[in-house]
């Protein structure tokens, strides 16, 4: 029997969902406030954060899997609790650089929500609780918002290949933002006024 070419055979890891710390996962990419310059609204809140500290705002971890026909990929996301001002933590946000690739996203621990936008005039925010699982179709940049006071921790599952643009969503933005109004999560436009 001729064996197969060894990436060819299945793959098992263990993944602890409230922690989102696993086996497996490497390529682990940290992202601090001072590496959200242009994400946040607040740019006062955001350099007084940096000075303060320069909090660790999420972390992410991927694994690929690359067959000799197939290029699937997981990565595990770490969003911590916290705002800077009024704006909760949040990813940066990014389209894929392929028009044909989208991602299944699993929301494993915490709350909050997932904003979607084509940066063309479409704009979605999906509630987010543990369990919910939301299809990203190939167009809409995606980012995370978590709005608990736990960590959030979220599974993405795409293709390896399906690269990512971050230039389009600093140039353009979402078109609306999460912030704490009145000791509650609103979605507001951005950008919204200084409360
Ligand atoms: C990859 C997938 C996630 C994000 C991660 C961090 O396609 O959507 O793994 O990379 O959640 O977000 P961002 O916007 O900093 O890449
Ligand atoms: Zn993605």
């Amino acid at each position: 029997m001729t064996r197969l070419p060894e990436n060819d055979y299945p793959t098992s890891f263990d993944l602890d969902f409230l922690t989102g710390q696993g086996t497996h996962l490497d390529n682990k990419l940290q992202r601090r406030a001072s590496d959200m310059q242009s994400a946040f609204y607040d740019q006062q809140a955001l350099q007084e954060a940096i000075q303060g500290g320069d909090p660790l705002i999420y972390e992410f971890y991927n694994a690929k899997f690359l067959t000799s026909t197939s290029d699937m990929s997981i990565a595990i996301t770490r969003l911590f609790p916290g705002k800077i001002g009024d704006e909760y933590y949040m990813t940066k946000g990014h389209l894929h650089e392929r028009n044909d690739q989208p991602e299944m996203y699993i929301c494993l621990a915490g709350s909050g929500y997932l904003l979607l936008d084509t940066l063309d005039g479409e704009f979605r925010a999906e509630a987010w609780q543990t369990g919910t699982i939301t299809h990203i179709p190939a167009i809409w940049a995606h980012r995370v918002a978590n709005t608990g006071t736990e960590i959030m921790v979220y599974i993405g599952v795409y293709h390896a290949t399906a690269g990512h643009n971050y230039a389009l969503v600093e140039e353009k933005g979402f078109a609306q933002v999460v912030v704490e109004r009145q000791g509650k999560a609103c979605l507001v436009p951005h950008p919204p006024t200084l409360e």
